[in-house]
């Protein structure tokens, strides 16, 4: 692994950037993204900011969101491209394929289960978010952090932290909150923007989820299960699904929560989330191809609806003790 003082003297002797992420991007991935971006460019150089996905609407508030758009069909040639909050290489999706060369492939993540590709490599898995890693990135190579950067990292933090009450969340990512604040991240705007402005149609979704709910392994397993039919019937977008789990790891007495989604193509999306360091949601996670987090993780499975609910909850069952 290389240093945050190494990968930040390979940016300040560079001039041209793509900063990529993973597809189905999150407020991590997305703040990382921007706030990186943006602070590159305040230093003169020239920085490409694409994701498969482009901007969400969800997020289209953040400061800067204009400049992050999908990657162009024609690939571009790069000093330097950089991964932010990707466990593995090919979840850049086309984001991957639009870049012809880079003389140099960074990779800064906090997924454990990273495989550490790239020529400088910077994964931290006690980090709770991306934009974390970033803060002390900027801080070690003298980057600019002016307000829109800062609500960017403000954004990514908190986001992947539950608004700061998740359990890799530690006094140093309290004290980032505070400098972000310090350097004009409000958080009552970006708290509002961020949870208290989702569109009715998620609510709508969380209703009919919660009618498919079912409790399993004497309380300790909850789990909801969008189709294709409930999510085409609602209009539902692939965004309106984050931190729905939130609502079943919530209950008393689950220990793991899961999220079961169909997607086109035979194949299921599975989130699981966990209460407890001794159900790892990321080994049964990687048991079905997939990976993440001890506490955060997910799976594309092949298989019906019913098929997949079926494995993921038996194998989820030989990890807890079912019985007690
Ligand atoms: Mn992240």
């Amino acid at each position: 692994m290389n240093s945050l003082a190494e990968i930040g003297r390979v940016l300040r002797a560079n001039q041209r950037f793509a900063i990529l992420s993973h597809v189905r991007p999150d407020g991590d991935a997305l703040g990382s993204q921007l706030a990186l971006g943006l602070s590159l460019e305040q230093l003169g150089k020239e920085v490409a900011i694409w994701n498969e996905d482009g901007m969400l609407d969800k997020y289209s508030f953040m400061a800067g969101a204009e400049r992050l758009s999908r990657p162009p069909s024609e690939p571009q040639d790069f000093d330097v491209a950089v991964a932010l909050d990707t466990a593995t290489q090919n979840r850049l999706g086309t984001a991957a394929a639009a870049i012809r060369t880079a003389k140099t492939w960074v990779n800064i993540d906090h997924h454990p289960s990273n495989p550490r590709y790239g020529d400088l490599v910077f994964i931290d898995p006690v980090a709770p978010a991306t934009g974390q890693i970033l803060f002390d990135l900027m801080c070690a190579a003298e980057m600019p952090v002016d307000p829109a950067i800062a609500e960017n990292l403000f954004v990514a933090i908190s986001t992947d932290t539950g608004s700061f009450q998740y359990p890799n969340t530690t006094a140093r990512t309290f004290e980032i909150g505070a400098e972000l604040i310090r350097r004009g991240a409000n958080v009552g705007r970006l708290s509002q923007l961020l949870y208290e402005s989702y569109p009715l149609r998620r609510v709508e979704l969380l209703r009919d989820l919660l009618s498919t709910m079912r409790i399993a392994a004497h309380g300790q397993v909850a789990s909801f299960s969008l189709s294709l039919e409930l999510a085409a019937k609602l209009g539902v977008k692939p965004e309106d699904n984050e931190g729905l789990i939130d609502h079943l790891r919530a209950i008393h007495g689950v220990v793991v929560a899961v999220f079961f989604e169909e997607l086109l193509e035979g194949k299921v999306r599975v989130s699981m989330r966990s209460k407890s360091d001794a159900a790892d949601v990321c080994a049964i996670c990687e048991r079905f191809g997939g990976g993440g987090h001890k506490l955060a993780a997910g799976a594309r499975v092949r298989g019906t609806l019913p098929e997949v609910e079926q494995r993921v909850l038996a194998a989820i069952c030989d990890v807890i003790d079912c019985n007690s």
